[in-house]
């Protein structure tokens, strides 16, 4: 299936999403939305999709909304607003954290706006030396959305968080590396390889473990640690039947590498 909007394909593994609208900077248009989903339906029924590796064409990693689509009528801008978000950015951020494979976002140039926080939506985030992040809406008169004000305090903390989405400032990867937004800031012509590596060792990972890790750590935002603990309890015994679990302890007795089939 080809797409006018998205590249995609899975292939040992690995799903790859890349952002194609590069000429508006991958900003989201209706018809990415409509293809987003088809992708995500792919993704989630797809055994032979393992991990998930996001990125976006050209020089910029995602605009956030298409701009172009929103001049003009302002005949309920409220109502349209409520509906894109309901209709489109909300559902695919709630799909994309409630994947079972882990997702990887290769951030190769700006992220803005929505597409700033569609990046942090993602399990691991490696960004290009060149890429930045921009909460950019309120230069818009708009304000963070699709999670940027649930994930930006509980990555790098309130008064950060509130700066940025308050003066919009571009910050630029390595920043966000050292704030701990993000996992890694690379060389850019080290961004691929990079991510790929990650996305290999991780589409030969237990996927049973994996899925459970990245469920782990979204449901430990809103927990106490006693609930915690109860929520790890139930998720080990789950992971504990997973013949990945015999795999990985068998090949520790053996000494030799695990081979992890996912199941
Ligand atoms: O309405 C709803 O549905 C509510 C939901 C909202 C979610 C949101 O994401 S709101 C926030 C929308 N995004 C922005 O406000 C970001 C707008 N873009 C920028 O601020 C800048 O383009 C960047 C900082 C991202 C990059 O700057 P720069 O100087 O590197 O590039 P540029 O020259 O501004 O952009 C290059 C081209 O992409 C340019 O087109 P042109 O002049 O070459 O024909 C520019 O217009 C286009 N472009 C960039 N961002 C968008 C866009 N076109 C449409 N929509 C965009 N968001």
């Amino acid at each position: 299936m080809t797409y006018n909007t998205l590249l995609f394909n899975i292939e040992a593994g690995i799903a790859e999403l890349t952002l194609n609208r590069p000429e508006r900077l991958n900003s989201f248009s209706l018809e990415m939305h409509d293809e987003l989903r088809a992708v995500m339906q792919r993704i989630e029924t797809d055994a032979n999709a393992r991990v998930v590796l996001l990125t976006g064409a050209g020089r910029g990693f995602c605009a956030g909304q298409d701009l172009t689509a929103r001049q003009g009528d302002n005949s309920d801008a409220s109502g349209r607003i409520r509906a894109s978000l309901d209709e489109n950015f909300n559902p695919f951020i709630r799909r994309l954290r409630k994947l079972k494979q882990p997702v990887i976002c290769a951030v190769n140039g700006v992220a803005a706006g929505a597409g700033a926080n569609l990046a942090l939506a993602c399990d691991i985030v490696i960004a290009a030396e060149s890429a930045s992040f921009l909460q950019a809406f309120v230069k818009i008169g708009l304000i963070p959305d699709c999670g940027g004000t649930y994930f930006l305090p509980r990555l790098i903390g309130s008064a950060r968080a509130t700066a940025l989405a308050l003066l919009a400032e571009k910050i630029p990867a390595n920043q966000a590396a050292e704030w701990g937004m993000i996992w890694r800031c690379v060389q850019d012509q080290e961004l691929m390889g990079e991510a790929r590596a990650v996305a290999v060792r991780l589409a030969a990972g237990p996927s049973t473990a994996l899925g459970l890790i990245k469920q782990a750590m979204q449901v430990s935002a809103n927990h106490t640690l006693d609930q915690q603990l109860d929520w790890e309890r139930d998720a080990q015994g789950l992971a504990g039947t997973s013949p990945d679990f015999a795999e990985g302890v068998a090949a520790f007795l053996e000494k030799r590498p695990a081979k992890f089939t996912g199941a």
